[in-house]
């Protein structure tokens, strides 16, 4: 439950919020595969209710376990799985099982797998749920919301923004949410990520997950590998609901992470030893990232977060994050949406059509440009050139650990044993310096200012000398890293 069960020789998950399953297909074939991606975590793939508008949130309101949804159906799930599967590209479904539809959802609501529910009575004939499976004895609060997230009992037995709250804690509702999940990875399916884990108790988590099917044989995992199961649970300090009560059912979202490293964008000098002893949990049990799709739009957490609106830093942080051994890392992939951004925080509201958070995914699939980059309103971070070469750079140094760290006011680099090298110049002038790679002899590729492929290097060549040390010139530009490795010699 805490491996993320790679295909060995790849790294790193990305997030394809809110792409169609047959997209998400030809994606694994044409591009994550070739440039060794290890994962990708899904929108949640049940049904979910059908919210005017069509917000990006409605898909965290579930109406059953069918799986249908604007990503598509079941058919189109399971090829999706098969054919990223097939090339070594591993998927995890975002699973929502907190809760089930708001409760202003009315007398009847539809579903996307054309399921009818019925909030204000909380039927759920679908699955089958009735009011027998919520939580609002167990709540104690006026309201039945969450009103103090100073009082655990009620973050977990209340609603979440008016969500009708399951209560894990009986055996039915267990059972339901196992069979969804065990069907998920009936399909093929290599973990989880799920959803609001803070609003559920540990020991109801754990006997869920425990409960669950070793990964499928008959879609090609070897006999007795877990499911990866990550939990979201927004620690930021401060509350009593800690990611550590969950390190014993999985692996836990650090959002100290991206909070971190958006708070020290401007003195990277002090990264040098990034992990625990920042107060973040250990890695083991970290899935981290720099922003994730709630709080690059202001909901869920929020903070001081580097996002796409911020290339320059995702770009430098992204290197970071792949170069520097702590967690399992996952790039978000996002859509452009509009924002209203007051007081440097983006309100989730509708003001006009112009300014709304909540927009919901482009309605066409994302188009390929001629450099590889994403049109049709789609940001297709993962594509960036910074960010993807950064796959084969933490592919070269898995099982090494960190040496050679040099800094010099915002200017650091460090090596990974002795097969990569990672410098990065945030200063407002010139790194110019001889620096310890700790690599071979030899000449690499630049992996951040150039493409690698077929044996060519089409950006800079670094020479490193038979005693490891390279001359490093980075200029106060656009890209202001070096990222060589073993893989990618000139
Ligand atoms: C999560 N993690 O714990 C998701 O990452 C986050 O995106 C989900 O909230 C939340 N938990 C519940 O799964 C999102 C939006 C909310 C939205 C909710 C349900 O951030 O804004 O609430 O999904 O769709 C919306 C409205 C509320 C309304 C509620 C019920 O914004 O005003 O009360 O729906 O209808
Ligand atoms: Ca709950």
């Amino acid at each position: 439950q805490w491996d993320p069960n790679f295909v060995s020789g790849r790294a790193g998950i990305v997030h394809l919020f809110e792409w169609h399953w047959d997209t998400i297909a030809d994606e694994c074939e044409t591009f994550l595969a070739p440039n060794l991606y290890a994962g990708v975590q899904v929108s949640p793939p049940n049904e979910n209710r059908i919210v005017g508008g069509r917000p990006w949130w409605e898909r965290y309101q579930p109406v059953s376990y069918k799986i249908g949804t604007r990503s598509g159906d079941r058919a189109a799930f399971e090829n999706m799985v098969d054919r990223c599967n097939s090339v070594g590209v591993r998927i995890y479904v975002d699973a929502v099982v907190n809760h089930m539809c708001g409760g202003d959802g009315g007398s009847s609501t539809q579903g996307t797998a054309g399921s009818t529910c019925y909030p204000d009575s909380e039927g759920f004939p679908a699955v089958p749920y009735s009011s027998l499976d919520f939580n609002d004895g167990n709540c104690n609060t006026a309201s039945g919301d969450i009103e103090n997230y100073g009082d655990a009992a009620q973050v977990r037995n209340c609603k979440l923004v008016g969500l009708l709250d399951l209560n894990q804690g009986t055996d039915y509702v267990r059972g339901r949410i196992i069979e969804f999940m065990n069907d998920m990875l009936s399909l093929g399916v290599a973990g989880f990520r799920v959803d609001a884990c803070k609003h559920m108790w540990p020991g109801d988590l754990e006997v869920i997950f425990g409960s669950l099917n070793d990964l499928s044989t008959a879609k090609g995992f070897s006999g007795g590998s877990r499911p990866y199961i990550y939990q979201e649970v927004i620690d930021q300090g401060g509350e009593p609901i800690t990611a550590d009560q969950y390190f014993s059912c999985g692996a836990v979202t650090e959002f100290k992470y991206g909070v971190n490293l958006g708070n020290n964008k401007n003195s990277i000098q002090y990264l040098e030893n990034f992990g625990e002893s920042w107060g973040m949990m250990p890695g083991g049990n970290a899935l981290v990232f720099l922003n994730n799709h709630d709080n690059q739009r202001g909901h869920g957490g929020g903070g001081n977060i580097i996002t796409f609106e911020d290339p320059f830093n995702l770009k430098i942080f992204t290197a970071y994050m792949m170069a520097w051994p702590y967690g399992v890392p996952r790039v978000m992939s996002s859509y452009y949406f509009s924002m209203y951004i007051c007081y440097g925080k983006d309100f989730n509201c509708n003001i006009g059509s112009n300014f709304n958070s909540d927009e919901g995914p482009p309605s066409n699939q994302r188009s390929i440009n001629a450099d590889g980059s994403c049109g049709n309103g789609w940001v297709c971070e993962h594509r960036w050139r910074q960010i993807k070469n950064m796959m084969g750079f933490a592919v070269a140094a898995q099982g090494q650990g960190v040496s050679n760290w040099w800094s010099n006011g915002q200017q650091i680099a460090f090596s990974r044993g002795d097969r990569a090298f990672l410098a990065i110049n945030h200063d407002g002038y010139t790194l110019s310096e001889n620096l310890q790679t700790g690599m071979p002899a030899g000449d690499y590729c630049n992996v951040n200012s150039g493409e690698y492929s077929n044996n060519q290097c089409t950006g800079e060549c670094i020479s490193v000398g038979s005693d490891g040390y390279a001359y490093i010139n980075i200029g106060a530009t656009e890209d202001p890293v070096v990222a060589i490795h073993v893989n990618a010699p000139c």
